[in-house]
């Protein structure tokens, strides 16, 4: 695994191979401007080969890069990157934790908002309430965003609706998939989850100090492990072929850019509206909601102003959902469907 500080200077390293992509470059002249040692350089190449660069060595004469990898490099990012805010910092990880936790450290540290972190591989990919998010390598989107919203705390559950409306938007888009979205944020494709959202913050009382927005995107994924069969699927599954995942993220930045400009200066209205019209869970579904203590029964109503899912129970009484599992209810069996 490249240590964090190690990965800024591999990234330029990166960017220096792939701007001399034709010829065979010296160890020497790859050094000189990295500051590092040619045996570095060499290690560098090495390990970048087992992560599947393809790195020709000619002795005596140097490297040269002859295939551009499908790896999520910033260099490839940044050529194509038409927002304002989101992405204008990146930071690619070939192996980490959690990109979530990467993202963590760097906002502590003060990096800007629209900082994207963005890994190949996660081996302790998160979800909500210290569940795992199982994170194959290079085959996904494993990705967070770093934010710092002028908004209330109590507003923040917005960002989470707006990221998984943003996400439907960027899979429609590029991969021509009708998607739905199962409150508060997972992304479905043919009922299966292709995709989640892991939003955290650091507030006081008044005011978010700043926000994760951690987002895992099924997409080249070719199978998943027994316990995730039959509810969790990928792009490639549904879709019959691979999807660049370079262009997903560039959608998904951009969709997702526009809703957070303008929930900052028009309000969460739109959000809401995007996100029901995009939800077949907003009305009319009879659901099973988990809450952690307790179970509730009912149909869906649509969402509060603060995002919050209306259920109408059985015995006539609205609950106002703020968290928790939302599964379809099955009247025939009586049971909940995953
Ligand atoms: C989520 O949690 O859906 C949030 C997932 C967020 C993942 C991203 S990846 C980048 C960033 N860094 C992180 O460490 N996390 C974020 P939740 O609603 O709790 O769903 C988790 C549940 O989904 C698990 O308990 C499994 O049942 C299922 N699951 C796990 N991995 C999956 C996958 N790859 N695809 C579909 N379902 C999965």
């Amino acid at each position: 695994m490249f240590q964090a500080e190690e990965t800024r200077k591999l990234d330029r390293f990166i960017q220096l191979l792939l701007a001399n992509a034709t010829v065979f470059v010296s160890g020497e002249k790859l050094a000189e401007p990295l500051n590092v040692s040619r045996m570095t350089i060499c290690n560098w190449v090495h390990r970048l080969r087992e992560q599947g660069m393809v790195i020709e060595i000619k002795p005596k004469t140097g490297y040269r890069l002859t295939q551009v990898p499908d790896l999520l490099l910033p260099q490839l990012i940044k050529r194509e990157l038409r927002t304002k805010v989101l992405g204008k910092s990146l930071y690619h990880y070939f192996q980490v934790g959690s990109t979530n936790d990467v993202a963590h450290q760097l906002a502590q540290q003060g990096v800007a908002e629209g900082a994207l972190i963005m890994a190949e591989q996660q081996t302790h990919g998160r979800g909500r309430l210290g569940r795992d998010w199982y994170s194959e390598k290079s085959v996904g989107i494993y990705l967070s965003l770093i934010l710092r919203p002028d908004l209330k705390p109590r507003h923040a559950s917005i960002i989470n609706l707006a990221a998984a409306v943003a996400l439907s938007q960027a899979i429609e888009n590029t991969c021509a998939l009708t998607t739905d979205i199962r409150w508060p944020n997972d992304v479905l494709v043919n009922n299966k989850k292709c995709s989640g959202i892991l939003t955290e913050m650091s507030a006081d009382l008044d005011q978010i100090k700043y926000m994760v927005v951690g987002i895992g995107i099924n997409v080249n994924h070719p199978s998943f492990p027994k316990s995730l069969e039959g509810r969790a699927s990928s792009l490639f599954l549904e879709g019959g072929r691979r999807f660049s995942r370079i262009e997903i993220i560039l959608a998904l930045l951009r969709f997702f850019e526009d809703l957070y400009f303008q929930l900052q200066e028009q309000g969460s209205d739109e959000v809401l509206k995007q996100w029901i019209r995009r939800s077949s869970f907003a009305r009319g579904k009879e659901v099973s909601v988990d809450l952690g203590d307790k179970k509730i029964h009912g149909t869906t109503m649509g969402l509060g102003k603060e995002g919050t899912l209306r259920v109408k129970l059985r015995s006539g009484l609205i609950e106002d959902v703020m968290s928790g599992d939302v599964v379809i209810w099955e009247r025939a069996n009586d049971r909940p469907r995953g």
